[in-house]
């Protein structure tokens, strides 16, 4: 009875500890379940540094174990002094030499991957064709993320939308303080540096899905709120997200007549701060695509109530110390109303966050969406410029041809401690 009792309990706990531990981990935010190439990497190494950790765990039980009862004081031997093993070279070269070889097997695949998390060069095909590169560069701002894709003049914020199965570059710089981006079910994470440091790293998603990035460094107190997305779209999803963005000037007159008086008030309160349409990194979040975001401000549920809270507080409580609370303007409820019901008409594509798993477009290889120039600036440099010149000169003249670019690639060793950090 008493056995049945014991072993019944050993059940009951165990079944709860799983249940409590299988809460920990969301399939959109956990590193243990990785959808991304880096973050699998990742997950390899995590897994082989518990494996060796438990490894000596055992051993090192075992050893005790048997040590405890295979020495114990035994009755009549009260006064025997046991043999001194101390300054044993047998015994000290086997504790220096295992650990030292643990640490081998440990830092051959730690360095390696690295080294490959770093790399942002261009993929290539089966047959060893370079493939066209798509690079987002990304700023991280107190307490929101902006996404500018390079070469086809489409610009977001909050949601970043990529291709599944493609590599996707970002290269990464701060308008305030230093913030870390990372999205722990793609890829580990990056520190986002002040002007002029810039950081460079790839993600690529394998599955369609949203997943969730947070900032990982202390940024100030709405700083657990700086959230974002990633969302994985098919090749052809992806296509066509971009066609839809890149229709969209900020020009649009929207259609009922609320709407407009909202996109007039937006113009004369919001426009110092926000885009719409393509453009440069501005105070406030671009919003293009705003009523297709599945946030609202990165955390909040996209809704009515959320939406006219925001507005009409500038976020002061939402988001303490957000930067939008520096806004000058006074709108009175009606106003609210008209940009609120002009704000959810900024909806340019039928691929949204719901999109990314129902694979309504068929694939595409995305070939020509991303021309050329946009392969490695640097070898072009060196073609056209070595011609008469000494190998020297023209690597001087791509150093200062690349000013943005310079420094991302010295940076770039950098990254290996960035991952590893915090
Ligand atoms: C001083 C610059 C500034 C002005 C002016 C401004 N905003 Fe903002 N706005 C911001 C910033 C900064 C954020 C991002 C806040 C955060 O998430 O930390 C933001 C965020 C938002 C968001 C959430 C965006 C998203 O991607 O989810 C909405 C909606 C918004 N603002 C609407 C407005 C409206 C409407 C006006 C005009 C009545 C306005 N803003 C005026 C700076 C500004
Ligand atoms: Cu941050």
């Amino acid at each position: 009875m008493k056995g049945w009792m014991s072993r019944f309990k050993a059940v009951f706990a165990l079944t709860v500890m799983a249940l409590i531990l299988s809460g920990c981990g969301e399939s959109f935010l956990s590193a243990l379940q990785p959808s991304g190439e880096g973050a699998s990497m990742l997950l390899d190494l995590m897994i082989l540094s518990i494996v060796i950790m438990l490894f000596v765990f055992v051993i090192v039980m075992i050893i005790y174990v048997f040590v405890i009862f295979k020495f114990r004081q035994k009755k009549g031997q009260e006064d025997i002094v046991p043999k001194q093993v101390e300054g044993s070279h047998a015994l000290e070269t086997l504790w220096t030499v295992i650990p030292i070889i643990l640490l081998l097997i440990l830092a051959v695949p730690t360095i390696q991957y690295t080294f490959a998390l770093a790399d942002t060069s261009p993929e290539t095909t089966e047959e060893g064709e370079e493939l066209d590169q798509i690079w987002v560069d990304v700023t991280g701002s107190q307490y929101w993320w902006h996404f500018e894709y390079r070469d086809i003049e489409v610009t977001t914020s909050q949601e970043l939308y990529i291709p599944t199965d493609r590599r996707v570059n970002l290269s990464m710089i701060s308008d305030d303080v230093i913030h870390s981006f990372w999205v722990p079910t793609i890829q580990g994470k990056m520190d986002v540096n002040p002007t002029g440091n810039t950081n460079e790293m790839y993600i690529q998603a394998e599955e369609e899905g949203v997943y969730w990035g947070k900032c990982a460094e202390l940024c100030g107190p709405s700083h657990s709120l700086m959230d974002f997305k990633i969302v994985a779209v098919s090749p052809g999803e992806f296509e066509q997200w971009v066609e839809d963005m890149q229709s969209v000037s900020g020009e649009e007159e929207p259609e009922s007549e609320t709407a407009q008086a909202g996109q007039q008030v937006f113009a004369d309160n919001c426009m110092s701060c926000h885009a719409i349409g393509s453009s440069p990194n501005k105070a406030g979040p671009n919003l293009t695509n705003f009523a297709d975001r599945e946030k609202l401000a990165g955390v909040f549920d996209m809704n009515e109530e959320n939406l006219r809270e925001w507005i009409a507080t500038k976020g002061e409580e939402m988001k303490p110390g957000n930067s939008m609370m520096d806004a000058p303007y006074d709108l009175s409820d009606e106003e609210i109303n008209q940009v609120m019901e002009y704000l959810m008409t900024l909806s340019p594509s039928e691929i949204t966050p719901e999109s990314a798993n129902n694979g309504i477009y068929e694939d595409s290889d995305l070939s020509g969406l991303f021309p050329e120039e946009s392969e490695g600036e640097g070898e072009g440099n060196s073609d056209s410029e070595g011609n008469g010149d000494s190998e020297s000169d023209s690597e001087s003249g791509n150093n200062s041809e690349d000013d943005s670019e310079g420094d991302s690639s010295e940076n770039s060793n950098d990254n290996s401690d960035n991952n590893s950090d915090e």
